[in-house]
């Protein structure tokens, strides 16, 4: 929604890559590692992305994208000692260390949410937007997405009068991204409080985001309202390896997981005192448990104000069809509020590989001004949809499994693919 003053969130999702594929890269993250091995389908992956960001256009709301990576990342692998020329180091890389080859082919940064964390410009000291850059250091087929990211938000958030754009911060603290950030704000355009949540070492699963990072992200940015809190280690354990698996937030609500938190109590109680009409739809382990949220990416859906007001989940389809979380839908999204409607979509190329709807889109809250600064070229309506859907039909691969990733044909294709993407978009974008 457009509030009186003109802000408006825009999504920018990851346009998912032409090598997307279930090579079981992530630790922690449960759809991945039961999906590794399987066959994907990097077409149709991209095409349902391309559907949600065609869905919230429909809807009437602001829509960017980020453009895929080049993978196999040749530069990331150079430093490991491979030389020669690119189709030398690849065939190397993939004959001694398949597993730092398949690190390198990975599609991951289409998971925009991991891109960066992104302080609105009514909360910062200097009144600009913010992002800072994640290093994505604990796993390592994402340690190699920064330089790119950082590469592409310079060029859609040049202009300095409106944006500022940081570098990560130092990789031996763990940072990823919005993926665990929050903010409640009534209404959007005015100062809000942001949250960061990060994970304690020392349970099964590694936890990515580090407390260090999160505080750094705030002195960076200039944040005066500003909480730190724990995820809980029971959500860790279960699977929720970014806190946005279990709890989202959208102006004055947080929608959230009864186990999300360490300690919700004095969460919830810092929230109070910190943010107007605050509305907290909590949903209780007795009617959907850790499991079933985090199989189902019930709070990985994206919690929008449409243009009339009314606000809307879009959910992934999964959430129909587990059945304690349809039930949890069909009492309480409604009328009467506070979320008023429900959007299905699928996406399940994606979702089996841990990346759910919110995964999918970075969020960026834009007064007008700020929002004429930002490069146009990376900004869609529907006939610059229909040109990506038309380059994705025609060169993504039908479908890739990870064996094939060593294959010289199959790099050829990806860089084709890229390739015949940048051609068909009409801006400068290198
Ligand atoms: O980092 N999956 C991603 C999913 C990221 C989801 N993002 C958010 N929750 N915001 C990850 O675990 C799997 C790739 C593989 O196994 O091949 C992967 O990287």
């Amino acid at each position: 929604m457009t509030t009186a003053s003109g802000f408006r969130e825009i999504n920018f999702d990851g346009l998912i890559g032409p090598s997307h594929n279930y090579a079981g890269l992530s630790l922690g993250n449960l759809a991945a590692t039961m999906h590794a091995g399987k066959i994907s389908r990097p077409r149709e992956a991209a095409l349902q992305g391309l559907a949600k960001m065609r869905l919230m256009l429909s809807l009437g709301l602001g829509q960017g994208f980020f453009l895929p990576h080049e993978r196999p990342n040749v530069a990331w692998l150079r430093q490991f000692g491979f030389g020669g020329s690119d189709a030398q180091v690849c065939a190397q890389a993939w004959r001694e260390e398949p597993l730092l080859f398949a690190q390198a082919c990975s599609a991951s940064a289409m998971w925009a949410a991991n891109a960066a964390t992104v302080s609105p410009a009514p909360d910062t000291a200097d009144g600009r937007t913010h992002f800072t850059v994640a290093n994505l250091s604990t796993m390592a087929h994402r340690s190699h997405e920064w330089p790119e990211t950082l590469r592409q938000l310079r060029h859609i958030f040049a202009d300095q009068r409106y944006f500022a754009v940081h570098e990560p911060v130092p990789a031996r603290f763990g940072d990823e991204g919005a993926a665990n950030f929050m903010r409640l704000a009534a209404p959007v355009d005015e100062r809000g409080v942001e949250i960061m949540v990060y994970g304690e070492a020392g349970g099964a699963f590694p936890a990515r985001q580090s407390a260090e990072g999160c505080r750094a992200i705030f002195r960076r940015h200039g944040i005066e309202s500003s909480l730190t809190v724990q995820q809980s280690p029971e959500a860790i354990a279960a699977g929720a390896f970014h806190n946005d698996v279990v709890a989202v937030a959208h102006e004055n609500i947080l929608f959230a997981h009864e186990e999300a938190f360490a300690d919700k109590d004095a969460f919830y109680e810092a929230l109070q005192t910190r943010c107007n009409d605050l509305v907290i739809v909590e949903v209780p382990a007795s009617e959907v448990s850790l499991e079933a949220a985090i199989a189902s990416y019930l709070f990985n859906s994206q919690l929008v104000t449409l243009p009339d007001g009314q606000r809307a989940l879009i959910l992934p389809m999964e959430c129909k069809e587990t059945p304690s979380v349809r039930r949890w839908i069909e009492a309480n999204v409604g009328a009467n509020g506070p979320i008023h409607a429900a959007h299905f979509i699928d996406v399940r190329e994606s979702m089996h590989n841990g990346g759910g709807p919110a995964c999918l889109r970075l969020r960026v809250l834009l007064s007008p001004e700020a929002e004429r600064a930002v490069n146009p070229a990376y900004l869609l309506d529907a006939r610059t949809i229909e040109r990506l859907e038309a380059v994705v039909s025609s060169h993504w691969p039908e479908q890739l499994s990870p064996t094939c990733l060593g294959l010289s044909d199959s790099w050829q294709h990806f860089n084709n693919a890229r390739g015949e993407l940048l051609a068909v978009l009409e801006q400068p974008f290198e």
